[in-house]
């Protein structure tokens, strides 16, 4: 059988072709490239860039369950030196349990004030798990104190946990995080006052913190003076400077 080949001028036009082709495709990704450079910021992110991000948190939030844990490991495997990472609002180092109070505001105006007794009489919850920080590192670490969703149900604060998120600040509201109801309620999210069986250290967030296994560590606000809650998103101190406000894993 007499084989077909290719005439050797169509060959040559392919060739033009593609070469004609590759070349407008990258002046086409050098001409984009070029425009979202040249857009505003936001944060210091260009427009576009920007709204990839956020597209991705909607995603994240659409395929997150509430009902998801993440996993938890017997006492023995935790760490026994925990490392201490940002020490924003915790300058001062005279915190006393005996007048330090937690702040919680209602919908209805009203501030509740809570003693370190009034929280630790409620059941104690305890996890081991793999604590995330965006800067690249993780540790097995264990935590102890009070399900954030039995102190919802305890103080009466159903009509708070019905809005969209809550707000958590130190006493000197240098360092501030925001939370969705739904990881905040997460089971395994804990307003935490021990480590590794002790109370927690100064530079840990001593005498309260909080701990959420479902997100990243700057989500894991040390010493919290006050707790909000409001249907719009609460300021958050690294969201404020670029980061994923979600912050999920
Ligand atoms: N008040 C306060 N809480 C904070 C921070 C901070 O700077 N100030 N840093 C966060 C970050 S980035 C991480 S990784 C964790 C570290 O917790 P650790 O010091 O107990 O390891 O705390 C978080 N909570
Ligand atoms: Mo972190």
């Amino acid at each position: 059988m007499k084989e077909e080949l290719l005439p050797e001028k169509t060959i040559r036009n392919k060739t033009f072709f593609a070469f004609i082709f590759f070349l407008l495709a990258f002046a086409t990704g050098v001409y984009v490239w070029k425009l979202v450079r040249r857009e505003p910021r936001e944060q210091g992110i260009p427009t576009t860039l920007r709204k990839g991000l956020m597209f991705d948190e909607s995603l994240f939030r659409k395929v997150y369950r509430q009902s998801r844990l993440v996993p938890t490991y017997p006492i023995s495997w935790a760490v026994k030196k925990v490392r201490v990472n940002g020490n924003l609002g915790l300058k001062d180092n005279h915190v006393d349990s005996a007048t330090w109070r937690l702040k919680v505001a209602k919908t209805n105006g009203d501030t509740i004030s809570l003693s370190l007794q009034d929280i630790q009489q409620l059941p104690k919850t305890e996890i081991v798990f793999d604590f995330k920080c965006i800067e690249g590192w993780s540790q097995r670490t264990w935590w102890g104190g009070v399900r954030f969703s039995d102190f919802i149900r305890h103080f009466h604060l159903t009509q708070e946990a019905a809005l969209s998120y809550a707000g958590l600040y130190t006493p000197d509201r240098e360092y501030y995080v925001g939370i969705d109801m739904p990881s905040i309620l997460q089971p395994q999210t804990l307003l935490c006052y021990e480590m590794n069986g002790k109370p927690l250290p100064l530079d840990q967030g001593y005498p309260l913190r909080l701990i959420i296994p479902v997100k990243y560590g700057i989500k894991h606000i040390k010493r919290i003076g006050t707790i909000y809650f409001s249907n719009d998103r609460p300021p958050d101190y690294w969201a404020e400077r670029g980061y994923d406000y979600y912050s999920g894993h």
